[in-house]
């Protein structure tokens, strides 16, 4: 059997990571897989549609400085919703530097992102130390947020002429399954890792795979960025769609989602049942 064809219970059950089983029993209860991007610019636009949507999906992703006015009313706007509609916050940050450096921009600075995000990305472009810099901080005994925070590694990416292909996305399963107490999966367009138990700890390796690039009606844009619909992402081992534009700038943005939603669990009943 593939990971793939498993039911989100069943993997939220076996999952070592706390963020994984958590985001597992959200997607089965909420029947989503569901992310949507909200790349706004103001804390008011962020906050309702985090209100709005928040119902329908799994995973609210945020890119916090696009947010001229981020601050505390932000955080705590984030934090409160998330409770009220039972999502993850996952922040789109994609931490490209030096170890020190990222642990920097990650804990305290002017983000705070280690306060509300459940789910941070990273590229290991510079080598794997900076995902065991973001791993040191998040099993600190003194963070307040052990066993709630994840990371994600940035796999691949969907823009044309994307560099991180071939032996970086291999690089980037290695480096995985060295850090399992910080990374559970990748943001990628494909399942990636081996899909069998360990036959050492009979563990099951289990990376959870983000898709981006996902819309129902488009195909690309002028900035490179490539579409598939949240059916053909699902098939092609996907296991959580995020979605952005497709759905923020429809005329009717909660029924867009619905669909969205829909869409991406039908075909993930679909992969499941076989
Ligand atoms: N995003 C991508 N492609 C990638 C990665 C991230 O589009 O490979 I990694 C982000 C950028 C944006 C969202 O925040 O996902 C996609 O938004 P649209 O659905 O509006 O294109």
């Amino acid at each position: 059997t593939s990971k793939s064809t498993l039911p989100y219970h069943t993997r939220a059950a076996s999952h070592q990571h706390p963020v994984a089983q958590k985001l597992f029993r959200i997607a089965e209860q909420k029947k989503s897989n569901l992310v949507i991007s909200a790349d706004f610019s103001d804390t008011d636009s962020l906050l309702e549609c985090a209100d709005e949507l928040g119902p329908y999906i799994a995973v609210f992703k945020t890119h916090a400085d696009i947010v001229h006015d981020f601050g505390e009313r932000t955080v705590v706007g984030l934090k409160k919703l998330a409770a009220k509609h039972n999502f993850l916050i996952f922040e789109d940050r994609k931490f490209v530097d030096i170890g020190s450096t990222v642990q920097k921009q990650y804990h305290g600075g002017a983000l705070r992102i280690s306060e509300w995000a459940d789910i941070v990305n990273v590229s290991p472009l510079g080598g794997e130390g900076v995902v065991e810099a973001l791993e040191q901080v998040i099993s600190n005994e003194a963070f307040p947020y052990r066993d709630e925070r994840a990371v994600l590694l940035l796999a691949e990416m969907t823009t044309a002429g994307s560099l991180a292909t071939g032996q970086y996305t291999q690089k980037c399963v290695e480096i995985a399954k060295q850090r399992c107490g910080a990374v559970i999966g990748f943001v990628a367009t494909e399942a990636l890792g081996t899909s069998k138990a360990d036959p050492n700890t009979s563990a099951y390796e289990d990376f959870i795979i983000f898709t981006t690039g996902v819309n129902c009606c488009q195909s690309g844009n002028i900035l490179g960025q490539q579409y598939q619909t949240p059916e053909a992402a699902v098939k092609g081992g996907s296991d959580f769609i995020i979605a952005g534009r497709g759905i923020y700038t429809s005329e009717n943005r909660v029924e867009t989602a619905k669909q969205y939603q829909r869409e991406g669990w039908n075909a993930y009943e679909a992969r499941t049942a076989l």
